[in-house]
């Protein structure tokens, strides 16, 4: 059995149906040739096909769609900044998960949302292991988490948390979360509190194709749907949890294929495009503040660095290669990392906005310098601010005050 997925040139690729028996290996070498031959699997020939993508973001104002690319290029050069520190400043004491080749995931579903006004008005996004794209997305300061993610004092979390614990309630950023699983539980019981005030806010939870396999992937697609909750869960399908290919643990090519059995929507979108990206989160967005539930995102993208760290980092220069002598980046052959690059989110999004008449490359150029300019500035600064102390750590631990008892629901 095949079906046919129609490419973004001519081609025609064959997938195996993966209920094929013994398709297992075909399967795995299927996606990874995919990959290889540069990903061009077509997403939005088939999001359009479902009638409500491509719809929003060609009519919005010039400069919302200027703010995507800037946001893009913020984050790009926030890490491309953080990647080059730690390959070559001995001082530097970050512990970072990078985002880049990501971007367009956290720029476009954050452009969707409403980012201020603290915990009762913001829409809340719950991160992971690797938040950094999504928190300047979501309107975290640049400086206090370059500094968070550091230890310093003058941090965004007092430098208690670092990374994985990055959070900033006033812009809705509820924060990262180093554990892979539970934190779309956690989401989800804030969509049940949402409800239960009767508030418009919505609960985005960003997570990435290594949570298919966990229980509470599941659980929260089902008790999401049976409450009707306004949550949006964004997977971000990079192709590899850590080091292993999602195929490993996923039997559908389409994670998104995953929504069908809770009976909601599930949207595959192509995470390199911001603009498709944005579509399909504003499409969530609204069916979520309209009360009639959850969507399950499917952003199919890559990570241009390693799962953690350095390795393979050559400063100066996007990406990590097979620099490494411990040879970690061997995980995912170069061909592949170098086949994704081609179709980068920065370069789209420039591309598709000079195409539209919205600026020129002159203009996107003074952008991206700026960018460039504001994370130098940003770990510069970091830098220079003190170190968090071990005293007061625990006070950030536990909450005070008495607990508010919450209307109930329903
Ligand atoms: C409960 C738990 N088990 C294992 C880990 C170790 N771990 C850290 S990241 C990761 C893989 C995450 O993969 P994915 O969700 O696809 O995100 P990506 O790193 O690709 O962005 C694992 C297994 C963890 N953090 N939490």
């Amino acid at each position: 059995m095949a079906d046919a997925v129609k490419t973004e040139g001519d081609a025609l690729l064959r997938v195996t149906n993966a209920s094929d028996v013994g398709a297992s290996m075909q399967r795995r070498s299927f996606l990874k040739g995919a990959a290889a031959a540069g990903a061009a699997v077509s997403i939005a020939g088939r999001a359009l096909a479902q009638g409500e993508i491509g719809y929003w973001s060609k009519d919005l104002p010039n400069d919302k769609l200027v703010d995507m690319y800037r946001t893009i290029v913020r984050i790009r050069w926030h890490e491309r900044t953080m990647a080059d520190k730690m390959a070559s400043d001995p001082n530097y004491r970050g512990y970072n998960h990078f985002y880049a080749g990501q971007e367009a995931i956290a720029s476009g579903v954050c452009a969707a949302l409403n980012n201020s006004g603290g915990v009762m008005q913001a829409d809340l996004v719950y991160s992971t292991h690797r938040p950094t794209g999504h928190a300047i997305a979501k309107g975290v300061d640049m400086k206090k988490m370059a500094a968070e993610n550091e230890f310093k004092a003058t941090g965004l979390n007092g430098g208690y948390g670092g990374e994985m614990h990055l959070s900033d309630p006033e812009v809705g950023f509820i924060g990262a979360d180093g554990m892979i699983g539970p934190g779309p539980v956690i989401a989800t019981g804030s969509a049940l509190a949402i409800k239960a005030r009767g508030s418009k806010q919505v609960v985005v939870n960003f997570g990435g194709d290594g949570t298919y396999a966990t229980p509470h992937f599941h659980g929260t697609l089902n008790n999401a749907a049976l409450l009707k909750l306004p949550f949006i869960y964004v997977l971000e399908n990079n192709l590899y949890h850590q080091y292993a290919h999602y195929s490993y643990s996923c039997p559908m090519k389409d994670i998104a294929e995953a929504a069908a059995p809770y009976g909601i929507p599930g949207v595959v979108v192509d995470g390199q495009d911001v603009f498709q990206v944005y579509n399909a989160a504003k499409t969530a967005v609204e069916r979520a503040r309209r009360g009639e539930g959850p969507t399950l995102i499917e952003a199919k993208t890559y990570r241009y660095y390693n799962h953690w760290g350095a390795p393979g980092v050559k400063p100066g220069e996007l990406g990590a290669f097979g620099y490494d002598p411990l040879a970690i980046t061997s995980f995912r052959p170069e061909r592949e990392v170098r086949a994704w690059m081609q179709r980068d989110p920065v370069n789209i999004a420039r591309d598709t906005l000079i195409n539209w008449g919205v600026f020129d490359r002159a203009r996107a150029d003074q952008i991206e310098a700026a960018a460039k300019q504001e994370a130098i500035e940003a770990f510069q600064w970091a830098a220079a601010q003190p170190n968090c102390k071990e005293d007061g750590a625990l006070s950030r631990v536990f909450a005070s005050g008495e607990p508010v008892p919450a209307r109930q629901f329903g």
